[in-house]
């Protein structure tokens, strides 16, 4: 080669510099690929200097890591992690317009649906994706073209200053990006396990931060996995076996088999808006007329957890609890259920889920299917003719939801999930379309939490009509619920204004958390009396299998309309209601609710122990997917 022979004196350094180059192309190459995916993920991404720092941070540890490789690997393993690295930006670009969500490493294993997006892959794929992969050729072609007119070789030995200063760096690149979670975990504690919108992540902390940060949890959850004995397999399962469902009235056993089953989970409504008037008007007209030809249970506690919205769900269709740590929809997604849609479809029903939100939000594209589900109809599906707040308008949405559940093969379990009542209430059609004098309220957080459960029921109460119209009112048991809490606790004085009660104390304030249901069953009277004692929506699966006569068997909850309930409702901090007592282990109290009256903890032991017990049983059926073994004959 040319110069072999009589190598000139600068021919080192300009060595030194080719490697350089190399490296610091490599890492502009990779960061402006993220830069271009971000703009896909939102044409507003965010890009605070503390997320782009932390970006450069990883790709700086990255590239600064690979460069220590030995020298003949070394090319091999840096266009391997820029490859690598491609591909992860594609699967994001794939999974973006697939399920408007972010490639997550939770999901991996996730079999079916990887087939499923496998299909699409072509008609996903854009021509200039391809670009993402352009700068490998070019970076062999610069090596190719380098080593042709050089004798010295283009990656040189490690010595021990560059050792030591690459080292320097890793740690210069490490610091923004523990700034950047501790930053973001600050200002919205627990996002990061949870990840409820991997976009929003994404959008905050910039794709690779959200990729350190979801690779950490799956690995976490991957590797730190306790063992679990047959005999604590055994001991779930005889916990199941031995269940025991008390009485129930005869007449209505099986009373609604056959007919469909239409599941509505309202956002954020809560218990006391039923009945409730204000400046002499009722809130939620429609609401309580359905609540009134149906049997109402005004003591459902919301037992969700940091999964909101997708706990309720969870929920009211495995009959499981929340997890203890981080969200179910988003870390067992992979798991194996017997939850409702399942055992409905083996029954030969349709279980479809309707939702005006992104595919991708609470993880649901993955979840629905493993729970049974075998179509989702998104905000992708709907046609979106109005967009409020999070997503499609509970307007658009419920009539909509008429026409395909008209179109649906009979019968059907329909899971129908609200939007547009989300916190903060304050979306701009909400208050276009509804009508409410909500003085002395108006312009705060509850006056605005008043007009969207108004606008929800308008819109509710046209629903029921095209049921009505379409005759599904009458071929369907209808269960409305409310997913969880509304008003926070910092809001007290204004539920205290509004209702004209003392909400000061913890219990009081905990019998406020109620969430109502209400269940219509077709061809069947209300029930003269509202149930109030003290259940959850965990108790959902059991009670449809009683009235719809099929089988539930993996769910903690029992049937709703058992004669003598003594069931605890159990909270995932490990606290419950029994009768009318709050028992909370952790403190050791016991207090009557809503009075507050102290009672003696020492009575409570003993089921604070039953309870602390179920919950490590859900625990192991979650961390150890044993669903499938609770169902196996053996
Ligand atoms: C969005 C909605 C979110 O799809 O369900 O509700 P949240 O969990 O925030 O209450
Ligand atoms: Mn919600």
């Amino acid at each position: 080669m040319g110069f072999s022979g009589h190598r000139p004196y600068y021919a080192k350094k300009d060595n030194d510099r080719r490697e350089l180059i190399f490296f610091l192309l490599l890492f502009a190459v990779i960061l402006t690929k993220f830069y271009f995916l971000e703009l896909e993920v939102s044409s507003h991404a965010t890009r605070n200097p503390a997320s782009v720092a932390s970006s450069a941070g990883i790709v700086l540890c990255l590239t600064v890591a690979v460069s220590l490789f030995w020298r003949k690997v070394r090319a091999f393993s840096a266009l391997t992690v820029d490859f690598l690295i491609s591909l992860l930006a594609v699967t994001d670009l794939l999974h973006l317009r697939y399920y408007s969500d972010m490639f997550t490493f939770m999901n991996i294993g996730l079999s079916a649906q990887v087939g499923e997006i496998a299909d699409s892959v072509t008609a996903l794929i854009h021509p200039f994706d391809f670009l993402y992969f352009a700068d490998i050729p070019l970076f062999i072609f610069f090596i190719y073209i380098s080593r042709k007119f050089r004798s010295v070789p283009f990656f040189k030995k490690i010595g021990a200053i560059r050792f030591f200063a690459s080292l320097l760096l890793i740690v210069v690149g490490v610091i923004p990006v523990v700034y950047r979670f501790w930053s973001y975990e600050k200002k919205v504690p627990g996002v990061l396990s949870s990840m409820w919108d991997r976009t929003a992540v994404c959008n905050n902390i910039g794709a690779l931060t959200y990729h350190l940060a979801d690779a950490k949890n799956a690995a976490g959850h991957t590797f730190f996995k306790e063992k679990i004995s047959d005999v604590q397999i055994s001991e779930v399962k005889n916990f199941f076996k031995e269940k025991k469902s008390g009485r129930a009235p005869d007449h209505l056993q099986g009373f609604a088999k056959g007919k469909n089953l239409i599941v509505i989970q309202v956002e954020s409504l809560q218990q006391f808006i039923v009945d409730l008037r204000i400046n002499g008007t009722e809130v939620t007209p429609n609401l309580n007329r359905f609540v009134r030809g149906s049997a109402y249970f005004s003591g459902i506690y919301s037992q969700t957890a940091s999964g909101n919205s997708s706990d309720a769900e969870f929920i009211v269709n495995t009959g499981l609890y929340p997890s203890a740590s981080g969200v179910a929809y988003t870390r067992f997604a992979g798991n194996r259920y017997k939850a409702l849609p399942k055992v409905l479809e083996d029954k030969g029903y349709v279980s479809l889920a309707l939702h005006g939100d992104r595919p991708g939000f609470w993880n649901r594209h993955r979840m629905y299917p493993s729970m049974g589900f075998s179509r989702f109809i998104s905000k992708k599906d709907f046609v979106v003719d109005e967009n409020i707040g999070m997503g499609l308008s509970d307007a658009s949405f419920f009539r909509q939801s008429i026409s395909i559940l008209d179109n649906t093969q009979k019968p059907f379990y329909a899971f129908l999930i609200t939007l547009t009542s989300h916190y903060p209430y304050n979306f701009d059609g909400i208050f276009k379309e509804t009508e409410l004098n909500t003085s002395p309220f108006e312009g705060t957080l509850m006056g605005n939490y008043l007009t969207s459960m108004k606008y929800f029921d308008d819109k509710f109460g046209s629903f029921i009509e095209g049921l009505r119209k379409n005759g599904l009112l009458d071929s369907s048991v209808i269960a409305l619920y409310g997913d969880h809490t509304a008003i926070p606790a910092w809001d007290r004085s204004s539920l205290e204004k509004l209702l004209g009660r003392n909400l000061k104390n913890d219990w009081e304030w905990k019998y406020l958390q109620r969430i109502p249901l209400a269940i219509k069953i077709p061809g069947h009277q209300a029930l003269q009396e509202e149930i109030k004692g003290p259940a959850g929506l965990i108790d959902l699966p059991d009670t449809f299998a009683y009235l719809m006569d099929f089988e539930f068997r993996t769910g903690f909850g029992t049937n709703l309309f058992e004669n003598d309930r003594s069931e605890p409702v159990i909270f995932r901090n490990g606290s419950f209601i029994t009768g009318n007592v709050l028992v909370e282990p952790l403190s050791r109290s016991a207090r009557e609710m809503p009075e507050g009256k102290v009672l003696d903890y020492e009575k409570y032991a003993p089921m604070s122990e039953e309870v602390k017990k179920r919950l490590s049983y859900n625990d192991l059926i979650l961390e150890h997917d044993l669903v499938p073994f609770l169902v196996r004959e053996d």
